[in-house]
């Protein structure tokens, strides 16, 4: 029988004993070899995926959401609320569905992926548009909460971070040990932060024997880690990562600095170039945000920043077809057809008929 996380993890989740676990079975996502990408980024690498879009609402997000809204539930709140760019919002209706409970999300104005909009509103979310993006959603989020019994469920919620850390518990268990780096889409910083504790605690109880240098990448246009300070218009194709001031700017410092890691940008165009080749070399789709780290590592890779042999772990965050216009929007020649006959068909594939 699958466990969800709190089951599987529970000597390092702390819930209430009386607590009710909400619970899709989240987690246990596969940790993909990715050899054919590794070959065309360096020879240096052994390079894989954790494929986060594995999850029961498709993305990462769903590690922390059981674990914020089993607490909301067991605290007595009636009603959840977040900000997102997409992924938390569809992550948080889903689980508040499951718990009997009440959602609303607040959303940057047209820059959700159709995807993630269509979940939170199949999953009976009350979804507020705003004429605005992420990072002023979440400040209404925040100051709306405060004044009223509804439970945040962004990451600046701590139970997320712990549910988010988990990831870190079932690479190591994977692989045996830590990977060389973990690379990863720094959007909010949660994940990051949270991974980070992760291998901590994992390397504190000899789980471990030694600890990943933790390695981000932003979108140039959304970068403010990268720029040392605050965005006030971001912008990039990877909408899920479209955050001007992250919430948890401090322990993505954190986690780069403790572990000699690294936070850097890559522009729209070295993400879509990645975007396109996983899926078409390595046969995982991942959302636009994953391909992020991915172009990351081969920004990297060129500079000679893998000198020796080493394991590379990326998160890939997000199942690709929660982002379908933006993957349909590469492939517009593909609208019209051909007769229903052997000879155009034949002429179609570029076959002598
Ligand atoms: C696919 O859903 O912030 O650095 O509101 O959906 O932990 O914020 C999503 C973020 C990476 C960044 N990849 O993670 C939201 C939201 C995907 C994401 C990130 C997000 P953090």
């Amino acid at each position: 029988m699958i466990e969800g996380l709190i089951q599987k993890y529970h000597q390092w989740l702390e819930v209430p004993d009386n607590a009710e676990l909400i619970s899709l079975n989240e987690g246990n996502t596969p940790l993909i070899e990715l050899p054919r990408l590794a070959k065309l980024i360096s020879s240096n690498i052994k390079l894989y995926g954790k494929f986060e879009g594995l999850n029961p609402t498709g993305s990462f997000k769903d590690r922390g959401m059981t674990m914020a809204v089993t607490m909301a539930k067991s605290d007595g709140s009636h009603t959840v609320m977040c900000a997102s760019t997409g992924n938390t919002s569809a992550s948080a209706a889903a689980y508040a569905a499951r718990a009997g409970m009440k959602c609303i999300v607040l959303i940057p104005g047209g820059k959700i992926a159709l995807g993630k909009l269509t979940q939170a509103l199949m999953h009976g979310a009350k979804v507020i548009s705003i004429d605005g993006n992420f990072d002023e959603a979440l400040n209404l989020v925040r100051s709306i909460c405060k004044s009223s019994p509804i439970a945040l469920v962004n990451s600046v919620n701590p139970y997320r971070l712990q549910g988010q850390k988990t990831v870190a518990f079932e690479i190591v268990d994977d692989l045996g040990n830590s990977p060389d780096y973990h690379v990863m889409p720094v959007g909010n910083a949660g994940n990051v932060t949270a991974a980070w504790m992760g291998y901590k605690e994992y390397y504190s109880s000899h789980k471990c024997s030694k600890l990943p240098k933790m390695v981000g990448f932003q979108a140039s246009g959304a970068a403010p880690i990268v720029l040392g300070h605050v965005v006030e218009h971001p912008d990039t194709v990877a909408t899920a990562i479209r955050i001007g001031n992250p919430a948890s700017w401090k322990g993505a410092i954190c986690a780069r600095d403790e572990s000699g890691g690294y936070i850097g940008s890559v522009t729209d165009s070295e993400i879509l170039e990645m975007y396109q080749l996983l899926p078409s070399t390595e046969g995982v789709f991942v959302e636009p945000a994953c391909a992020a780290p991915l172009a990351g590592i081969k920004k990297l890779a060129q500079s000679g920043y893998f000198d020796k042999q080493v394991t590379v772990v990326v998160t890939l965050t997000g199942h690709g077809l929660k982002d379908p216009d933006t993957a349909m929007g590469m492939h517009s020649a593909i609208t019209s057809s051909v007769p229903a006959t052997r000879e155009a068909v034949m002429d179609a594939i570029g076959l002598e008929t």
